[in-house]
């Protein structure tokens, strides 16, 4: 009677767990050349499909380090562009704590990369409303403000402020253990975490070319970032001939700690079986 309650706990630890799916995305599921004009809607537990104004084609020319197909894109003028995807809110509860990882690479930092209009942008956000965010980073062709230097990874750092004032200035570098800023480099892949707790409404950036690490941690999300949210990426430029142009690859989307809270609860209870099984020996 015992063993089967304990049975039971452990197969609810793990099924609880497996509730919350994580949302994935590899590009593996694509042919090469696949673009934005026929939908792009592989990868696991999305909402819809990937979306935009830049160009978005599936390549595997060039694989990032992560290997495999990736999606290439590129948009040129002065205009903000952008690509997204909605994400579910049933496989990811967006109000615990939850980490995406992804790896992306620029593939176009010319010396048209050379003001503070020109960028390369990360965000989440409500795609229907443009609100309640959590996370909100980029790399800028000049200064975006006081606390930025260009060419670098800059977050965006609200701070107490309200989130209605938003500003430049609350983009900080992000730095290594030598408090250095990172150079971003075309061609180098770079292996970006982000971690959200929206209970607090804060989140921490790490970002790695596989030898420095840069960071900022405990950062003020720049909304709410409750709600049911995408994943977007932009690119700009600041005179109608500049051509942004950059590969994604290897996106998950985790929560956390709460399935591992539960992961937790089912291995204790396995571990407390086991450690009964030895009791009774004889
Ligand atoms: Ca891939
Ligand atoms: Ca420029």
């Amino acid at each position: 009677m015992k063993n089967s309650l304990i049975y039971t706990l452990t197969v609810l630890g793990f099924g609880l767990a497996g509730v919350h799916a994580d949302i994935r995305e590899d590009f593996s599921s694509y042919t090469v050349g696949h673009d934005l004009t026929t939908p792009l809607d592989g990868g696991m537990n999305w909402s819809g499909d990937w979306t935009g104004t830049v160009t978005a084609t599936v390549s595997d020319s060039a694989e990032l380090d992560s290997g495999g197909r990736y999606l290439s894109y590129t948009a040129t003028g002065s205009a903000t562009t952008s690509l997204t995807r909605n994400m579910l809110t049933t496989d990811v509860d967006f109000g615990e704590n939850h980490t995406f990882t992804f790896d992306w690479r620029p593939d176009a930092l010319d010396s048209s990369f050379n003001n503070t209009s020109d960028r390369y942008e990360f965000y989440n956000e409500d795609l229907s409303t443009g609100e309640n965010g959590s996370f909100l980073f980029g790399i800028f062709g000049a200064s975006r403000g006081a606390n930025s230097t260009g060419g670098v990874f800059a977050a965006y750092d609200r701070g107490t402020d309200p989130v209605e004032t938003f500003s430049g200035d609350r983009y900080f570098d992000l730095l290594d253990g030598s408090l250095q800023p990172l150079t971003v480099v075309a061609g180098t892949t770079y292996h970006i975490t982000v971690d959200v707790r929206p209970g607090v409404s804060e989140w921490d950036l790490f970002i790695s070319d596989g030898i420095t690490t840069v960071f900022r941690t405990g950062m003020t999300t720049w909304g709410a970032g409750n709600s049911e949210e995408g994943f977007g990426l932009n690119l700009r430029g600041n005179t109608g001939s500049d051509t942004r142009t950059a590969s994604l690859d290897s996106i998950a989307i985790v929560p956390e700690p709460g399935t591992m809270l539960l992961m937790g609860i089912a291995f204790c209870t396995l571990v407390l079986f086991r450690c009964r099984k030895v009791t009774f020996k004889p």
